[in-house]
């Protein structure tokens, strides 16, 4: 075949396989190989952030033989790089004629059509994948400082980092599992909240600080050895200023990615309770003093210290809040959480609105416990960059294990419920 050909091929080539240079070098007996190499946010929209970046995988890539240029693929969907390279041939391995690729694989093959090239499927390499070597890798576990800076880095390819409450391994496992697949997209939980809430509920305690750091910390450690994903944790308004670099380095040692600190002072009152006598704002200065603090006591770049804008929960007004932001982005929070209990978002899109045309716009945080009606397409669009589904899973268990306990009381046996709980079967083998 007449080397003038162009074949193009689409890669994340963030591990590389027998298969993937099987692919290569039938594609290189075919014409010029051209590699549309999958960007990191790409990757991101489809599967978990690769482990090298787009450089370095460009690098490696420039160094096999069979690879004669590299452009980048800024989508799963090759019909935009396609439409400008007009290759004669794509080469795919078969095994995306079924799964979450297949519409992909039709538009290829519809666009070559435009110019009469073709689509060359080579038996798909048995035995080995990327995927499952990814999964092998992760059940190593991570290095903390790995899963500290992924955080950063899914900030830079999400539009919208998704992360959950998780308030002990097993709700970790969840976070770090599960998928669901939506027009042929795979979603799943970017990271895990560490909630002073739950983890205050589920030690039988009120959300008042009464659990200390030592005992949340307690629980992250179990947490961290058996997920991989990164975690922000909600660390109330910081404690005692002294003690704010001893916080700022234990959590940055166990792979922690971001710290959440509120500008509230006084007898903590958790904010979703509508009394918040107790509890008083604290003095803008005062809080840029204890962020200026916990920036300069952090060592990785990567670790972010988000400030928590208590303005809304205590009534005060949206000027309030946008100067507090400013003022707090200025001593250095990396990211602003913009707090609201009311029931729908105005609120907080107004102050986002104008918090993005100020200089000190930073990524922004919602919770949105109150307001769940709210979609992320919209926070994306209001310009938030994070969304915290700060309780959710505390709050499925109770009311469960609630149902659960009154029907066995009720029935004076267990045999009404066991349809409605997991079989025994089951979660015997729940962790492999
Ligand atoms: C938490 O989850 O503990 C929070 C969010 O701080 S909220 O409960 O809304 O205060
Ligand atoms: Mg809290």
């Amino acid at each position: 075949m007449s080397k003038k050909k162009i074949v193009y091929i689409g890669l994340a080539a963030d591990i590389l396989h027998e298969g993937h240079i099987n692919i290569l070098k039938t594609a290189s007996k075919m014409g010029t190989v051209i590699v549309g190499l999958l960007t990191d946010t790409a990757i991101a929209s489809y599967k978990k952030l690769p482990f090298l970046n787009f450089n370095q995988r460009k690098i490696v890539l420039e160094n096999i033989k069979h690879v004669d240029k590299i452009i980048p693929q800024k989508t799963l969907d090759y019909v935009e790089n396609l439409k400008i390279v007009k290759p004669n041939f794509v080469v795919h391995g078969d095994d995306w004629k079924e799964g979450i690729q297949k519409k992909t694989r039709q538009r290829v093959i519809n666009t070559l059509k435009l110019w009469g090239g073709r689509l060359i499927e080579p038996k798909y390499t048995k035995n080995i994948s990327s995927t499952k070597i990814r999964s092998k890798i992760y059940s190593q576990g991570i290095t903390p400082q790995n899963r500290l800076s992924k955080l950063s880095r899914l900030l830079k390819v999400k539009k919208i980092v998704r992360i959950l409450e998780t308030h002990n391994s097993l709700t970790g496992l969840i976070v770090e599992n599960l998928n669901y697949v939506k027009n042929s997209q795979s979603l799943e939980f970017d990271g895990m909240w560490s909630s002073s809430l739950t983890d205050s509920l589920t030690k039988g305690k009120p959300d008042n600080q009464s659990v200390d750091y030592s005992s949340r910390i307690l629980g992250l450690n179990d947490i961290m050895d058996v997920t991989t994903k990164p975690l922000i944790f909600d660390a109330d308004n910081g404690g005692r200023i002294e003690h704010v670099p001893y916080l700022v380095k234990t959590l940055e040692r166990i792979g922690v990615s971001a710290m959440v600190m509120e500008d509230k002072i006084g007898e903590k009152t958790n904010s979703l309770f509508d009394d918040q006598k107790k509890t008083k704002q604290d003095s803008v200065k005062n809080f840029c003093k204890k962020l200026k603090i916990a920036k300069n006591s952090k060592i990785s770049e990567d670790f972010f210290i988000i400030a928590r804008v208590e303005s809304f929960i205590l009534g005060k007004s949206l000027n309030d809040a946008l100067n507090r932001a400013i003022n707090y982005v200025k001593a250095g929070a990396d990211g602003i959480l913009i707090h609201s209990k009311e029931k729908n978002p105005n609120q907080i899109f107004q102050f986002a609105q104008k918090f993005s045309k100020t200089k000190y716009f930073c990524p922004l945080v919602a919770v949105p416990s109150t307001y769940s009606k709210v979609r992320e397409k919209e926070l994306i669009n209001k310009g938030f960059k994070i969304v915290i589904y700060a309780n959710q899973m505390l709050r499925a268990a109770y009311p469960s294990m609630v149902d659960i306990g009154k029907a066995i009381l009720k029935n004076g046996r267990s045999f009404e419920v066991e349809k409605k709980i997991t079989p025994i079967k089951e979660i015997i083998s729940l962790i492999k």
